[in-house]
Order: structure tokens, then C-alpha cells, then sequence
């Protein structure tokens, strides 16, 4: 099983598209864990968002990511990293294919919805940094069974 983190970017929040995004996850089968709305600061944003500190659209970036409340979310599955980028789509709005969130609901290359996490190492780190101790919930689902093929031990 993996976690990985999701940003719900301030243009979803203020566009209410939040219920929508967050039903694409359920609907998968993905396990949310840990959900809150909350306000990035820009010492956080810095953090997040440190390997593009050099890039043209760094700036900006961090202006949109402070601007307004994002809603952050703990997502649990096997293969949830992968899985959760490939639901996001492509980077740009513009370019994101038909049925992706970004491509579906923006037009957009920088405001474009939703951030997760690209590897098990950066969701580690991104988890670390926008949920503190007991915000993420180990919890059993009642429809384990159902969502995955348990019956070898394993969830496949
Ligand atoms: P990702 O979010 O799909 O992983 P990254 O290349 O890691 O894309 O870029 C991080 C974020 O920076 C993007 O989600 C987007 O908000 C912003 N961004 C990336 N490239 C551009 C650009 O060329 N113009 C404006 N914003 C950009
Ligand atoms: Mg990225």
C-alpha cells in the first residue's frame, strides 16, 4: 500500500470543485486518510515547491499556491502514486487529456487544479510536510474486500 499527497489547488476550492475532485478518488477505490482545508504559508510553499525555485513561473506559482485555501488530502492504495498522477493528467490544462481532472475541468497551465505527489520519496516528504501527528488515520474500510481481491492475503 502506498499514501500519497493531494492538493486540492486554491482555483478548485474557490471554483467548488472539491466534491467533484474528491468523488474521482472514491470512486477509484482510493482510500482517503487524511482531508483538511487549510491555508499554505509562504515559508511552506518555498518548502513544497523548492526544486523549481530557479524556474521563470516559480514566483507566480507561489503567489497562486498562498492566495487562497487549498484543501490537502492523504490518499492510501496500491500503486496510489502512479494511479493519482495518471487521474491528474498532464501539467497543462491545455494539454490534459479528455477524462483527467485537469483535463476535464481547466483550460489552464498554471492554475491547474491539483498537485500529487511524483514518487514514493516525494510523498513521504510532501505527507510530512501538510499533515501533522494523528491527522492521518489508519482505518479499515468496510468494503476492503470488495475494492480489492484479498482472498491471497495480499490486495490485488
Ligand atoms: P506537476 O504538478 O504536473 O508535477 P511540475 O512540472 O512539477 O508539474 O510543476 C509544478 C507546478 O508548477 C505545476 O503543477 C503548475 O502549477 C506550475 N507550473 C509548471 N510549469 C509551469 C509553467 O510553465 N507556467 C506556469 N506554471 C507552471
Ligand atoms: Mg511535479
Amino acid at each position: 500500500m502506498e499514501t500519497t499527497l493531494i492538493i486540492l489547488k486554491p482555483d478548485a476550492v474557490q471554483r467548488g470543485l472539491m466534491g467533484r475532485i474528491i468523488s474521482r478518488f472514491e470512486d477509484k477505490g482510493l482510500q482517503i486518510i487524511g482531508c483538511k482545508l487549510m491555508k499554505i504559508s509562504e515559508q511552506l510553499a518555498a518548502t513544497h515547491y523548492a526544486a523549481h525555485k530557479n524556474r521563470p513561473f516559480y514566483n507566480g506559482l507561489v503567489q497562486f499556491m498562498t492566495s487562497s485555501p487549498v484543501l490537502v488530502m492523504a490518499v492510501r492504495g496500491v500503486g496510489a502514486i502512479a494511479i493519482s498522477r495518471s487521474m491528474m493528467g498532464a501539467t497543462f490544462g491545455s494539454k490534459a487529456e479528455g477524462g483527467t481532472i485537469r483535463g476535464d475541468f481547466g483550460v489552464s497551465n498554471s492554475f491547474n487544479l491539483i498537485h500529487g505527489s511524483d514518487s514514493p520519496e516525494a510523498a513521504e516528504k510532501e505527507l510530512g510536510l501538510f499533515f501533522n501527528d494523528g491527522e492521518v488515520l489508519d482505518y479499515q474500510r468496510a468494503i476492503e474486500g470488495w475494492v480489492y481481491d484479498i482472498s491471497g492475503g495480499d490486495p490485488e
